[in-house]
């Protein structure tokens, strides 16, 4: 059994709280048409990003989705940068040309959100690759959702990562709709980690339960370092908005949004936390006004730093 201490609980729910209080201040200034294109928030799937990444260094690598914020800001991106990035702004991780769907850093070891559903998945397996092959140590995480696990890319990169033992865990957070679609109509079986018997593999259902996730993704990512091979975790997380922000989700039931809402990743931790005398009210308060503060101080860095120069726009460009 893998048990966080009381020091890494206050860790992990300062993580989970940044990721909530982050998505919603990106909500609320996307709605002002200050960040271009188009954003996907996580909000009530926090638990996943923070447990998963608890267990990994700086120079591991980790490759998420269109619905990245929070499992770059779980694996270590700088807020003020993040946020500037996501403003389109030159001081941003890649000088404003990234966005939301396409941040990446490589100090922190990621690899990259991707706007190519299931783009992601190849791109960890040869990271991963890589570090078997340099023998660095170096386990990575590859983030995405159960719509991406029908994508060949998905097949090809769990065959790959079995046939050669790479270390590298598979996180699949299954929020049960892949943008307006639900599982049942785009998938003939239940269980995501089903996938993992035909790539002979570890595969495991994870409720979207903050210590659960850790105790699991703990094992897939010892694992890994010592040369196991890969595993495949389907973590059963709720999404409250949303495929995007600004889609009314008029596909989804009222009530089903409402059971979501009610059965908070955040809130059920807070309670056993609050339970158990690791915090108390002051605490999470006096936690919630710094999480704000460092959220405020991001959002002005983002507004005062320039947009990027006109004439960079070719810049990059291989053709
Ligand atoms: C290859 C590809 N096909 C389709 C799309 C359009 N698209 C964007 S997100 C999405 C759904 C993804 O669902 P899932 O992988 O479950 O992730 P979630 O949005 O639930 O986090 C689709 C179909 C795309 N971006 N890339």
């Amino acid at each position: 059994m893998r048990k966080p201490g009381k020091k890494k609980l206050i860790q992990i729910y300062k993580k989970m709280v940044t990721i909530r209080k982050v998505e919603e201040k990106l909500m609320e200034v996307f709605s002002t048409g200050e960040i271009p294109g188009f954003i996907h928030v996580c909000i009530g799937q926090e638990a996943t990003p923070v447990a998963v990444c608890s267990w990994l260094k700086d120079s591991d690598y980790m490759s998420t989705t269109h619905r990245g914020h929070g499992h770059a800001l779980a694996k270590g991106i700088d807020l003020n940068l993040f946020m500037a990035e996501l403003f389109g702004k030159s001081a941003g991780y890649c000088r404003g040309r990234s966005g939301s769907m396409h941040i990446a850093d490589p100090k922190t070891g990621i690899l990259g959100a991707n706007g190519i559903v299931g783009g992601g998945i190849p791109i960890a397996t040869g990271a991963a690759f890589a570090s078997q092959y340099k023998k660095s140590g170096q386990v990575t995480v590859c983030f995405f959702g159960e719509g991406a696990t029908n994508e060949g890319t998905f097949h090809e990169s769990l065959n790959i990562a079995s046939i050669r033992k790479l270390p590298i865990v598979y996180v699949c957070e299954n929020n049960g709709w892949a943008e307006f679609t639900p599982q049942k109509t785009h998938m003939p079986i239940k269980k995501v980690a089903d996938r993992a018997r035909a790539y002979d593999m570890p595969g495991a259902v994870v409720p979207n339960d903050i210590l659960k996730i850790y105790e699991k993704a703990g094992e897939a990512v010892e694992r890994a370092r010592k040369g196991q091979g890969p595993t495949l975790l389907e973590i059963k997380s709720t999404r409250w908005h949303g495929h995007f922000v600004g889609d009314a989700q008029k596909y989804r039931l009222e009530k089903e949004v409402a059971a979501a809402k009610k059965k908070d990743c955040i809130a059920d931790f807070e309670k056993k936390l609050l339970k158990d005398k690791t915090l108390r009210k002051a605490e999470i308060k006096k936690i919630a006004d710094m999480v704000n503060q460092r959220i405020e101080g991001a959002v002005d860095f983002a507004r005062k730093s320039p947009l990027p120069d006109q004439s960079e726009l070719m810049d990059d460009l291989y053709v």
